[in-house]
This record gives C-alpha cells, structure tokens and sequence, in this order.
C-alpha cells in the first residue's frame, strides 16, 4: 500500500474510531497520524485570517459583576464563584434571560467592519449555560424567556456576511451534576454524591457533536482544562474524538493539559493534543517558529460583562497588540462581551469601528502575512509576505524619525518599489551599509502605525548587526 494512502488510511481510521495514532518516525504532526501538508492545508484559512473576534455571553451578564448589591471581585463570567452562589440561585438568572436587543447580523457586521475574519463565541463557558437548543439540557437558552437560539442566528449571519464561525467551549462545568470537583465553597451544600465523571465525558462530548454537526464550526476553542479531573488521556481522546466528526476543524490546545500555566499559553511541542498555542492577556516576547499560536485579548479587564470594569484600552494599544502579534507569527482573538441586553457596550463598538478605519487602509499588511524576517525594529514591527520571486516587506512605523530618515537596519536587498499602503505614494528609498534609508514626510499618515510596504527580491539578504 502506498505511503501517502497508508497514511490517509491510518488517519481515517483514527479519526473513524477516535483512537489516537501516535506518530512513530514517519514525518506526521504528533497526537494524530497526520501530515505536516495535511496539517497545513487545514490550518490554511487560520493562518491567513490571523484577526477574530471573542464574544464571552451568558447569564453573568445579567448581574455583570453585582449580586444582592455587593460588587463582586473577579472576572465577570466568573461571578458564581466568585459570588459563591449557590446553583440553585445561580440557574434563577435563567428566567431574566431576555436580550431583546440581540441581533446577529448586527454583530456579525460590527466584527467584519472591524477586519475581523472569525468570531469566537461561548457555546457554554464555566458556568455551564448553554447558548444554543441543547436536547441533552434544559439549562439552555430555549428554556428563557428568550426562546431562540442564540448559535442558529449567528451561524446564519456568519455565512451571510463571509465570517467563519467558531465555538469556545468550557471543559469545567459548575452547574452539570456529573462533573467534577465541585467547587470548594459549595461541597457541603452540593455533595458530589453519585457524580460519575465518565458520565459527564458522556455529556460533553454528545454536545460537541451537536454543535460540530448542526452548526458547522471552523474551531473548537476549548477551555477549562486546568482541573484535576482532566487528564492527558482525555485530553488526546476528545480532540480524536472531535476530530472524527469533523476532520478539517481546528482544535486549540486547551482541549488537552499541557498549557504551561493559563498566562503562558503553550504547550510542549508534540506531546499533548491541540492546534494552535492561546497565550491570553499577554504577547510573547518572540513567536515560535513553525508553532501556531492566537493571543487571546480584552478590550477591558474582563471577558464577561461587567458594569464596573471601564478600563478600556486605547485602539492605538488595540491595533498595535494585532501587529506585535502578527509580526511574531501569531493570530490576535479580541474579545467583547456584550451586555444582558443583547449589545455591545458602547465602547467596545467605537473601539471595533477605530480598528477597523485602521484595517480598512492597511489589511494587506495583517491578512496572509508571515512573521517579521528582523530580530529587533527600534520604531515598530514588519510582517512580510512572499509573493513568487519577491517578497513585500510591510514596514509598521509606530514611532515616526523626528529627521525624516526611516532606516531599516541590515537590509540588503535592492528595493524595487517602495511605497505608503494607505495611499500608495512612493518616498524616496536608498542603499546604506547600515541598511535601507527612507526619506519620510515630517508627518506620518496615521500616529497610531504608518505602513511602507517594500518590494524586494527573494531570497532576502539582512546582516544582523551584533546590537540589534
Ligand atoms: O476562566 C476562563 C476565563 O473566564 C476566560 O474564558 C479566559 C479566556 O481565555 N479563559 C479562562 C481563564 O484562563
């Protein structure tokens, strides 16, 4: 049998029967018997988007940080901890669950407006609600005065308007019954009792096929995968088994539990299941060559709603978080988390439209980038693209030279073109032995990041002076 049908056979098989090939010489990507072109082809469309949007919607934005008039500390979908309210009290919030003002076409345009490709939405977050018609629950949005489902309609107006859509699904789960531990607070209130874990696994995995075969989602972001319960064995099972349903999705690597503490994001390499690395609230410092990896980013201080968090960042902070990450390698998963009403706040929407006013002149220079061949810029970022036998080196200028002298340090390569993406005109453009000079105007474009694009010949010749 040919090599490449054996392989395809092995994967399938896999796949088919959610048992878990390791890989054992050959050149597969680990976990799954599945070629480094294989795995490729799939992450495709992610490494290319590189910009999505995160929505953290549930019951904690109903009382969005407050319970019986005491301010809860803590992340607002983390307020039935936090608050340590007892599920009973917790699941009542299910009966206020009316956001008249939903309108998924509404989001979904406030993302694509903003340059976003993909959005990423809480299927079910710790909490254990669900925002779609569950047949294995009623602790879904069905049963709220609500009655709709919340995924069905942003499906629906995801393949209107080009958006992929993604699910980010909690592992732990504070309401089911089954799963465990419970949390400390409520073991004498809510003992474990004939709680079967295996029964939950049950569970879990009959929702996610729910949702992979009646939504169709690109990624399953998983969550929650920090508990004891949690294994490495359950890990590789579910994204086998995930991968079975659906076997050009794209799994992140909190499905397994080899993340290096939740600010860190990574996984050891080849060991545990998973896609793509999720460093949250933090860039790293450097990408990791041939790792994939999304940042994960709020526009405040926290990922569920919460009235009394205004610690907005600024679009300039915004847009150069999307480029510093881009510029490593890496994807950028902004997130907002819209009030009990159904909107958006008020500033997460100005903040969506001012990135986007930026992307709608300078997208070329995020979408199917790579990351920056230069080890240090000292005014801001590169990402490049390689196009046949050139490359397109797009220079993010953040800090504009005060003498009008840009240089990019250690380029070699002759320039071809040299020109403003936003309005194409093209700055004079010289050969140094410290690098490439461009002759800039005093003012830059746009203050927050002015991007030159330059056109070079492949392969690209950089010296590396010692200091950089
Ligand atoms: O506990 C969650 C938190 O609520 C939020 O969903 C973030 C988003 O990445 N993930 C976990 C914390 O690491």
């Amino acid at each position: 049998m040919a090599l490449k049908t054996r392989r395809l056979f092995c994967c399938l098989f896999g796949l088919t029967f959610g048992s878990l090939l390791f890989a054992s010489g050959c050149k597969t990507t680990p976990i799954l018997e599945e070629s480094m072109a294989q795995k490729d082809r799939r992450m495709e469309w992610w490494r290319r988007d590189r910009f999505g949007l995160f929505i953290h919607w549930g019951l904690y934005a109903i009382p969005a940080g407050t319970y019986k008039g005491r301010q809860v500390p803590g992340l607002g979908e983390w307020i039935r901890r936090d608050g340590q309210i007892p599920v009973e009290e917790y699941d009542l919030f299910a009966d206020q669950f009316n956001p008249t003002e939903f309108d998924a076409d509404r989001w979904v345009r406030m993302a694509k407006e903003a340059g976003m490709k993909y959005l990423v939405i809480t299927s079910k977050h710790h909490d254990g609600f669900c925002l779609w018609d569950s047949r294995l629950t009623d602790f879904d949005a069905m049963s709220t005065p609500f009655h709709r489902d919340i995924l069905r309609e942003l499906k629906t107006a995801c393949d209107r308007h080009g958006l992929k859509l993604c699910f980010y699904h909690s592992i732990m789960d504070w309401h089911h019954p089954d799963y465990l531990p419970r949390r400390q607070w409520e073991q004498a209130t809510r003992p474990a009792g004939d709680a079967d874990f295996e029964r939950y696994v049950q569970y879990l995995k009959g929702q996610l096929q729910e949702l992979v075969q009646r939504y169709d989602p690109a990624v399953l972001w998983f969550d929650g995968e920090w508990e004891d319960t949690w294994t490495h064995e359950r890990g590789k099972d579910l994204y086998a088994y995930v991968r079975s349903l659906k076997p050009d999705i794209i799994i992140n690597n909190r499905v397994d539990n080899g993340r290096k503490g939740s600010k860190k994001g990574f996984s050891e390499e080849g060991k545990y299941a998973g896609d793509f690395g999720t460093p949250e609230q933090e860039i790293p410092p450097t990408g990791l060559p041939g790792v994939d990896w999304e940042t994960n980013m709020t526009m405040n201080d926290t990922w569920g709603y919460k009235s009394s968090d205004q610690n907005w960042k600024s679009s300039e902070e915004l847009i150069r978080m999307l480029v510093d990450a881009v510029s490593k390698g890496g994807n950028f998963l902004l997130n907002v988390g819209p009030k009990a009403d159904g909107n958006f706040p008020p500033e997460s929407v100005r903040l969506l439209k001012e990135i986007g006013n930026w992307m709608d002149l300078n997208g070329d220079s995020i979408y199917g980038t790579a990351a920056s061949p230069f080890k240090n810029l000292p005014w801001g970022r590169c990402t490049q693209k390689q196009k046949g036998n050139k490359i397109l080196l797009y220079l993010h200028v953040f800090d504009w030279p005060k003498d009008g002298k840009l240089l990019v340090p250690g380029l070699q390569s002759p320039v071809r073109k040299c020109r403003f993406l936003a309005n194409r005109q093209s700055p004079d453009c010289s050969a140094t032995e410290d690098g490439i000079v461009i002759s800039v105007p005093e003012k830059p474009l746009d203050p927050i990041d002015t991007v030159l694009v330059l056109e070079v010949k492949n392969p690209l010749m950089i010296q590396n002076f010692p200091n950089q």
